[in-house]
C-alpha cells in the first residue's frame, strides 16, 4: 500500500528491514546501543562490526532519542538507531515517547540529507507495545512529517509478517 502526501510517499511493505535500499534504515535499539535481538540483532549481523563500533563511540541513547551511524555492509548509507519505550500499561508516557522516537529519526534523517527512510515497527516486539496502537502513532507521526516542510521523499514501514502488514494497512486506511 502506498499513498502520496504532499511531495512525499508513505508506503507499507512486508519484509526484512536489513534488505532495504533506502538511504537510511531505522534500528529499534536499546539504550546501551550495544546490540540485542529482533531488528537490532538482524541489523548488526547484516551490517557488520563497524556499526557496533560507531554505536559504542556514541555512548548510548535515551528513550525517544536517535543516533546515526553509517550503514556498514548494508545497502542503506545510514542506520538511525532509536530507542522506543518499553510498554507497561499506557500510563507511563509511552505514546509520547514512541512519537518522539519516530520524530527524532525523521529530523536526524533530514539533517543528513536523507531522501528515503525505512522504519520497522518500533517497540512492538520485545518491548510489547500493542501493535494497533503503535501503528497509529507511527503512521500519524509520518503523515504529519510529510505534510510539513521536508525534503524526505519516501517513508517506508517494513513490517515483519503478513499479519503486521495487515494491521498497519487497516490503521492507515482509517487515518486517511
Ligand atoms: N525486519 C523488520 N522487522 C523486524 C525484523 C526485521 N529483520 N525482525 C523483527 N522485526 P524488536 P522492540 C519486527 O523486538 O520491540 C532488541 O533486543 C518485530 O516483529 O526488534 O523495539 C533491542 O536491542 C516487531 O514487530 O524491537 C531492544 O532491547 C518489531 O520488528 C529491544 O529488542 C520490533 O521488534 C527493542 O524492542
Amino acid at each position: 500500500m502506498e499513498i502520496k502526501i504532499n511531495k512525499g510517499i508513505l508506503s507499507l511493505a512486508e519484509g526484512d528491514i536489513t534488505k532495504q535500499d533506502t538511504d537510511a534504515i531505522v534500528n529499534a535499539a536499546n539504550k546501551s546501543l550495544r546490540g540485542g535481538g529482533g531488528v537490532d540483532g538482524a541489523i548488526h549481523r547484516a551490517g557488520g562490526p563497524k556499526i557496533l563500533e560507531e554505536c559504542i563511540r556514541a555512548g548510548g541513547c535515551e528513550t525517544g532519542e536517535a543516533v546515526i551511524t553509517t550503514g556498514g555492509n548494508l545497502k542503506a548509507k545510514y542506520v538511525i538507531h532509536t530507542v522506543g519505550p518499553v510498554y507497561r500499561d499506557g500510563l507511563h508516557n509511552e505514546s509520547k515517547l514512541l512519537e518522539n522516537a519516530y520524530k527524532n529519526c525523521l529530523k536526524l534523517a533530514s539533517s543528513k540529507g536523507v531522501k528515503s527512510i525505512a522504519f520497522p515497527s518500533i517497540s512492538t516486539g520485545a518491548y510489547r507495545y500493542p501493535l494497533e496502537e503503535a501503528a497509529e502513532i507511527a503512521l500519524n507521526t509520518a503523515i504529519t512529517y510529510l505534510k510539513g516542510q521536508t525534503d524526505i521523499e519516501l517513508i517506508r514501514f517494513v513490517l515483519f509478517g503478513q499479519k503486521a502488514l495487515e494491521v498497519y494497512e487497516k490503521v492507515l486506511k482509517r487515518l486517511i
